[in-house]
């Protein structure tokens, strides 16, 4: 008897529980079928799909085009993370309107011009041994020839350094393979001067280059005066890549423009396109980096230009330092593998690749085995005796990408810009292996390290140029459209589509997350531009307003949710500097800074000290607020800057005559405001004995979010001594206000302690069955918290200790949850629901859901002492 019942239960447990998967597996056909999407679809959904609170496990640095900033964001998930402001102006970050931004931009003048937008194309992260460092990256701008340096630790950009020779470039920046240096090809052949030269001189006065920057690796700075630029032809300059490994010291340029076709299409003459790509070949500029550093030292070997250092084409000639090697045809990308030993040149106008081998081209130059030079007497390697292979990819291949079969394989990705694919093939053989059709002209692409000596593979992203009929219609001017593809398998698949609603984004790099060391919080009274410690930090107590002439100084603090100062006085005419401190501490406790009209605004993340000057030229009444919702408080983080015009006489307003309050009504309100703050505070030291007992100084997450609720805390002492000082003085009314700042603290202190306790409970709770998750989400779904509170009698019993209440537990609270209405007559029932005046519905839970409940309640149990 027992045994068939226990087999019949068994049979309904089985029985609904293919019941819930049939019905999932109905709602997903529903919703495939209402939206028209294949299995091919779910699967790539399921590849991308990051829940709430997921992580990617790459960063994607990627160039934000014409808005000369970089865009972030994570793969798989294709989600933006942020913009990072570099070249430009950005509101959101203060970038360019508060003082030491705007030093920033500065740096970035031609000239003495100042320059408000950018042109980025090639993002570079910092390199040890040739692999990612995951510490710094740079940038560069093709039309202002400058290159940005981000620090990767608080993503914000540190440096800008402008070319001193170049009008312009584009083969730039690549890192040498530890950082030692920056290399940045010019790209349209312009006088390395500053002065007129006709265009008939083109041979004669017009140059291109790479200029060769030194950067400081350990304090993530470039260093002008140790820089260099090896002069080249006017031969148009491109793209480049550092050599390492086998090629390590040695440096690679591209070129489209070995015709030295200057144009003229207004006189008649055939324009550029035709004169620069007449020849079948062009030429790829081979260079002795290392050596010519060492040369760049000596004054003999360099001619100054604007400041700046160039070694003449003679010197590296005669020093054996710089070599052409022929490249078909109107090339565009040059890549070196990962051991240094291949180069991969991609022809535009070329169906080919053409794969160089670095010992052939090495074994040319030690035997003096040249074709000739060119007209500048600058020795060139035969094409045949240099390359390896050539592999057929199609129309218009521009840009490689190496994949972590590298070795056995030659495993390399190409983009055709044409054709519209990228291929998939092996440059040790040069044999095609498979390809895979991209929305719309592809550019660069972005391998998973792809371009380092450790790439990973997986994934390869198409950046795309203007997205045509693939999102919502948006106006004329089209999003870019970045496209996820996974490479992980023999045949690549295409997985998401990603609109990037900014600039036209060149090329982008991606390195795994994990390497990067992400910095919270700034310590306190940091200038992030420099690193180093404010002139204008200001702890609190510290605040002042000081007139030095008719420059006035205030120095500011903010912290939830007040600015001090609230009032600032100034002459029409002064200047003014407005020093501001956030002296929170905690992660999620950004302000924003911003004086109405006149057009200041700062970004102020936690420990951070900004300056804001500018000149108080309108009168007026002009409030200052905060500009990130902060707090609850944060529309009352405020305060106003009065300017007045001292040449004017200005008329008392006559005094409205407001009513009072009578005393006894004072009274009462003070009395009422006493009660409530005692018993906030009785809910505070209950959270706090908590956290003591609980240990809390162990987990320095929470200790971050204690520390500054206690700052808000103590500032209650003296906010007391106030209302009681008035009090005695029989000001009421004032002693209310204290009161309630009072009042405000304990809120503040209340909010973060509470918070901290929620995660210290989180730590120390011991982890959660599957089923207890599961049990967790049925609880809340089924609205059980509607009426029971965990740890507190509430519109229903507390539910800690539920299972020991009564006899046989588990079995009597799984009948009470599945059948509650059989058990309405039991005495202990009945007078329960006399008590709350309610009475347990039956929720509907399945056998399943009523048992993981369950084992949520004994997960309660466990961790009672928690709640
Ligand atoms: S570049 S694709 Cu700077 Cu190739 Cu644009
Ligand atoms: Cu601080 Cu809003």
């Amino acid at each position: 008897m027992r045994n068939i019942l226990g087999r019949v239960a068994s049979l309904s447990a089985t029985v609904a529980l293919l019941g819930t998967f049939a019905s999932g597996a109905t709602e997903l056909d529903k919703v495939m079928k209402e939206r028209g999407l294949s299995q091919a679809d779910m699967l790539a959904a399921a590849k991308t799909y990051t829940p709430s609170g997921g992580r990617d496990k790459y960063l994607v640095f990627s160039s934000g085009g014409q808005s000369g900033q970089v865009i972030v964001y994570g793969v798989p998930s294709m989600r933006i993370l942020k913009y990072i402001a570099v070249f430009t102006p950005e509101p959101w970050q203060g970038w360019g309107y508060d003082d030491d931004t705007k030093k920033i931009l500065a740096q970035g003048n031609i000239r003495g011009k100042k320059i408000t937008w950018g042109d980025t194309h090639h993002p570079a992260i910092s390199e040890t041994d040739g692999k990612y460092d995951g510490r710094w990256l740079v940038i560069n701008d093709k039309a202002n020839p400058r290159i940005a340096v981000i620090d990767l630790e608080d993503m914000v950009t540190k440096q800008i350094v402008v070319n001193p020779v170049f009008k312009s470039e584009h083969g730039g920046s690549f890192f040498t393979p530890n950082s030692e240096y920056i290399l940045e090809a010019a790209q349209y052949g312009a006088p390395l001067d500053n002065n007129y030269h006709p265009m008939d001189e083109f041979a004669e006065t017009y140059r291109g280059g790479v200029t060769v920057w030194k950067f400081n690796h350990k304090e993530g700075k470039i260093e002008p005066e140790k820089s260099f630029t090896i002069e080249m032809p006017p031969y148009m300059q491109d793209l480049s890549d550092a050599g390492k490994g086998a090629s390590y010291g040695w440096g690679f340029t591209n070129s489209f423009n070995s015709e030295m076709y200057t144009g003229g299409i207004e006189k008649g003459l055939p324009p550029f396109e035709a004169g620069t790509s007449r020849n079948d070949t062009d030429f790829m500029h081979v260079y002795n980096w290392k050596k010519l550093a060492e040369l760049a030292k000596d004054p003999k070997n360099v001619k100054i230009v604007n400041g700046h250092r160039v070694i003449p084409m003679e010197v590296s000639i005669k020093n054996n330092a710089l070599f052409l090697v022929p490249e078909p045809k109107s090339p565009h990308g040059v890549d070196v593998s990962p051991d240094g030993k291949d180069i991969v040149v991609c022809g535009k106008l070329d169906t080919h690749a053409t794969v160089y081998g670095w010992d052939k081209i090495k074994k040319a130059i030690d035997n003096k085995d040249f074709s000739g030079t060119d007209p500048f007497g600058i020795p060139i390697i035969d094409l045949k005796k240099a390359a390896n292979c050539q592999a057929e990819l199609g129309l218009g291949p521009l840009h490689n990408q190496f994949g972590p079969k590298w070795k056995e394989d030659g495993e390399i990705y190409s983009s055709l810009y044409v054709d519209s694919q990228v291929v998939r093939w092996n440059y040790h053989t040069c044999e095609v292996k498979d390809r895979q059709n991209v929305n719309y002209n592809i550019g660069h692409l972005a391998g998973m390290e792809g371009k380092t000596s450790d790439p990973q593979g997986e994934y390869i992203i198409a950046l795309n140029k203007l997205a045509i009929d693939r999102f919502n219609e948006i106006g004329p001017l089209h999003p870019q459209n970045h496209q996820l593809i996974d490479v992980s398998s023999k045949k690549m698949s295409l997985l998401y589509d990603m609109p990037i609603p900014l600039g036209e984004p060149h090329q982008a790099v991606a390195i795994r997350a994990d390497k990067i060391k992400h910095n919270v919080r700034y310590k306190m009274g940091t200038n992030p531009f420099t690193g180093k410690i404010h002139e204008g930090k200001t702890l609190a107590g510290q605040e002042k307003i000081v007139r030095k002439g008719n420059h006035v100084y205030v120095y500011g603090t903010m912290v939830r949710s007040h600015i001090n100062p609230e009032h600032v006085t100034v002459n029409k005419g002064d200047t003014v500097t407005f020093y501001l401190t956030n002296l929170e501490r905690a992660e999620d406790e950004t302000h924003g800074f911003t004086i109405d009209q006149y057009n200041v605004h700062a970004s102020l993340e936690p420990g951070k000290t900004v300056a804001l000057t500018f000149k108080a030229d309108l009168e007026g009444v002009f409030p200052y607020y905060c500009t990130e919702f902060c707090s609850a408080l944060h529309l009352e983080m405020m305060g106003y800057l009065l300017v007045k015009d001292p040449s004017k006489k200005y008329t008392k307003a006559a005094k409205l005559k407001l009513k009072k309050m009578s005393k006894a009504e004072l009274k009462a309100e003070y009395d009422k405001t006493v009660a409530t703050n005692t018993a906030t505070d009785a809910v505070i030291q209950s959270v706090v004995k908590f956290l003591k007992d609980n240990n809390f100084a162990k987990y320095p997450t929470v200790k971050a979010l204690v520390t500054d609720a206690l700052d808000q805390y103590g500032k209650i002492a003296e906010q007391k001594k106030l209302s009681d000082a008035a009090v005695k003085a029989g000001d009421l009314d004032k002693a209310i206000l204290f009161e309630n700042m009072i009042w405000q603290y304990m809120v503040k202190t209340a909010d973060v302690g509470i918070r901290a306790k929620d995660l210290l409970v989180k730590k120390i709770a011991t982890p959660m069955s599957e089923a207890a998750k599961r049990g967790h989400d049925a609880y809340l779904e089924g609205g059980c918290n509607g009426c029971h509170v965990v740890g507190k009698v509430s519109s229903g019993p507390d539910l800690v200790g539920v299972l020991e209440r009564h006899e046989n537990g588990e079995k009597w609270v799984k009948e009470w949850i599945m059948h509650p209405e059989t058990m309405y007559d039991n005495d202990y029932i009945k007078s329960m629901t006399n008590y709350f005046n309610l009475r347990m519905p039956n929720q509907g839970m399945s056998e399943k859901q009523t048992d993981d409940i369950i084992e949520y309640l004994k997960w309660i149990d466990k961790n009672a002492n928690l709640f």
